[in-house]
């Protein structure tokens, strides 16, 4: 399943998730039979594999049909063969993709994927960093059926006109594989419902069709309570119901208001942590219960929002901040990119993409309440400025409706805050700094006013320590012990849950994760980990739990 909820009622779907054979391609010739969705770094002779392997099976169709293969992610590059016809290629490690065969027959056909994980020219977004790029089919993927047109996707935004009742504005996009006529859409929502015809269409042509609803009486989606409502889409010919799609949404409005991020009307603190991707057993083929496990520890340490550093999270994680009422800062995929690199045209095209696949196929999540992107890059340059506001000027297009925001490291130097709804700083007093928390932020948010800041939001959207796991010094107190990263931790949080002109904290990190041993700087990397967890890459936690606990219960998030 590629959502923790039915999608479809009427598209056929068949999962195929389970056993496939890799191979990787290399001169071995070896063989093994992984599991789908996962990642090879998981089967020991491939724990440190980088490069190309192929993942194939047979699959069976039991009548000729269009077949549209759904891959939740590959990481982090594919190319996608049926029956030795290459029918879709992707890049990126965290976002979805597609390959249509269009009039497949009845019979056994062999689905293969080649998968790359390699550094290359090739890739700019994956390179050697302060996370893990593992290999492998890393999400679901599903084999789905369609007709001569179907509902590829649905965008759905909504505005409060009176207490309870929502303008609910709906785009649902159709495509057509053969030419089509007399299609009409409907769609469902929370006893409302709305019906347009659709154009004729030719072979290959995508349309979108805008609908228009009045939802009444509905419960919101607040904090802690994910009010969901099933947004239903069906597709008619001639009378017949062809296709549907089948999503889950909530009413709730989310605003900047000078310096308060307000969630219904309310202004709320954004109590979190920034998680990756990553876990000791799975990589970051991370399953649902595993999910929910994280879930639950972050709630027990009083957190309502959470960071997805430093790329688009699998929706199944999204699936269950929806239910949980978390707030969620989803990140489009990039972190501290070097200057060279950004020069790249192909970096202009990979981040495009990267951000285009973001917001289409995350945008109904309720519990996204902003858009972040480039992590740490160049904001202090001419150059970076541009390259910063071309990026949010297509967020902005893509989705108008949420604010955006970036979190930045260019200390007294950043030229992009005024591009920005939301400003963000990522410190670490008392860590990498000298200074103590106090003295930072006043001198930083003193300067941020005079950049961009001032009359907007401001977020801690990183501060941390360093502490190795069952490393303990309960008298000396050194760093990378977990007495002192809860020290220091415990100084960086009163300063700023007390600090008025703060509107949000994202702690770094929920937990630890692995790094790349391949960058200049893995020597500060004790065991190739970023050690800065609150717990370690098994969940274990560390003595810094508690003290996070304690802050972050404390503080009210209205
Ligand atoms: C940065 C970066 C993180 C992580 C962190 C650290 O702020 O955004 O990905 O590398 O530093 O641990 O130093």
């Amino acid at each position: 399943m590629i959502r923790l909820f039915r999608e479809h009622k009427v598209r056929t779907v068949l999962s195929l998730n389970g056993c496939w054979t890799l191979k990787p391609l290399d001169e071995s010739g070896r063989s093994f039979t992984a599991m789908v969705p996962g990642v090879w770094e998981r089967i020991p002779a491939l724990a440190r594999y980088r490069g190309k392997a192929e993942y194939s099976r047979t699959v069976k169709l039991e009548k000729s049909a269009n077949v549209l293969l759904q891959f939740g992610g590959a990481s982090h590059t594919a190319r996608v063969f049926w029956d030795d016809v290459q029918v879709a290629s992707h890049y990126s490690a965290y976002t979805a993709f597609e390959a249509l065969v269009e009039n497949a027959v009845q019979g056994d056909h062999t689905l293969r994927v080649e998968v790359d994980n390699a550094y290359s020219e090739e890739s700019t977004l994956h390179i050697p960093n302060d996370y893990q790029t593992y290999g492998g089919l890393n999400r679901p993927v599903e084999m789905q059926t369609v007709g001569d047109a179907f509902i590829r996707r649905m965008a759905f935004t909504c505005d409060e006109t009176a207490e309870g009742s929502y303008d609910a504005h709906v785009r649902v996009y159709v495509k057509a594989i053969a030419d089509v006529k007399n299609l009409t859409v409907s769609v469902q929502l929370a006893g409302a419902c709305a019906e347009s015809q659709v154009p004729a269409l030719a072979a290959g042509e995508e349309t979108c069709i805008a609908l228009e609803l009045n939802v009444q009486n509905a419960q919101k989606w607040e904090l802690h309570q994910g009010n969901l409502y099933d947004l239903c889409a069906v597709l008619v010919k001639d009378g017949q119901l062809v296709d549907d799609l089948i999503d889950r949404v909530g009413f709730r409005t989310v605003k900047v208001d000078g310096e308060k991020i307000l969630l219904n009307g309310r202004p709320v603190f954004l109590k979190g942590f920034c998680r990756h991707e990553d876990h000791g057993q799975f990589g970051s083929a991370i399953s649902p219960d595993a999910m929910m496990d994280d879930l639950y520890l972050m709630l027990d340490m009083g957190v309502n929002s959470i960071r997805t550093t430093h790329y688009p999270n699998d929706p199944r994680f999204l699936d269950l901040c929806d239910e949980l009422g978390l707030l969620v800062w989803e990140e489009s995929h990039a972190r501290a990119i070097p200057g060279e690199i950004m020069r790249k045209p192909l970096f202009a095209e990979q981040c495009r993409v990267s951000n285009e696949e973001t917001v289409k196929q995350h945008i109904n999540h309720p519990c996204i309440y902003v858009w972040g992107l480039l992590n740490e890059c160049e904001s202090e340059t001419e150059f970076g400025r541009s390259v910063y506001e071309t990026q949010i000027k297509q967020l902005r297009e893509l989705d108008p409706s949420r604010p955006i925001t970036f979190a930045s490291c260019r200390h007294f130097s950043d030229v992009c805050l005024d591009l920005v709804d939301i400003v963000s700083f990522n410190i670490y007093p008392q860590w990498y700094l000298k200074e103590s928390t106090d003295e930072w932020t006043a001198k930083e948010i003193a300067w941020m006013e005079t950049a961009g800041a001032k009359n907007k939001p401001i977020i801690f959207s990183e501060f941390g320590a360093g502490g190795i796991a069952g490393f303990h010094d309960p008298f000396s107190r050194v760093k990378w012990s977990e007495e002192r990263q809860a020290d220091i931790l415990e100084e960086q949080l009163t300063s700023l849950l007390n600090n008025p002109r703060v509107a949000g904290t994202y702690i770094w990190q929920f937990c630890d994760v692995r790094t790349s041993e391949e960058t200049a700087w893995c020597m500060r990397r004790p065991k190739v980990e970023n050690n800065k967890g609150v717990v370690d890459l098994y969940r274990k936690p560390k003595l810094s739990y508690n003290t996070v606990k304690a802050a972050y219960t404390a503080k009210n998030e209205f």
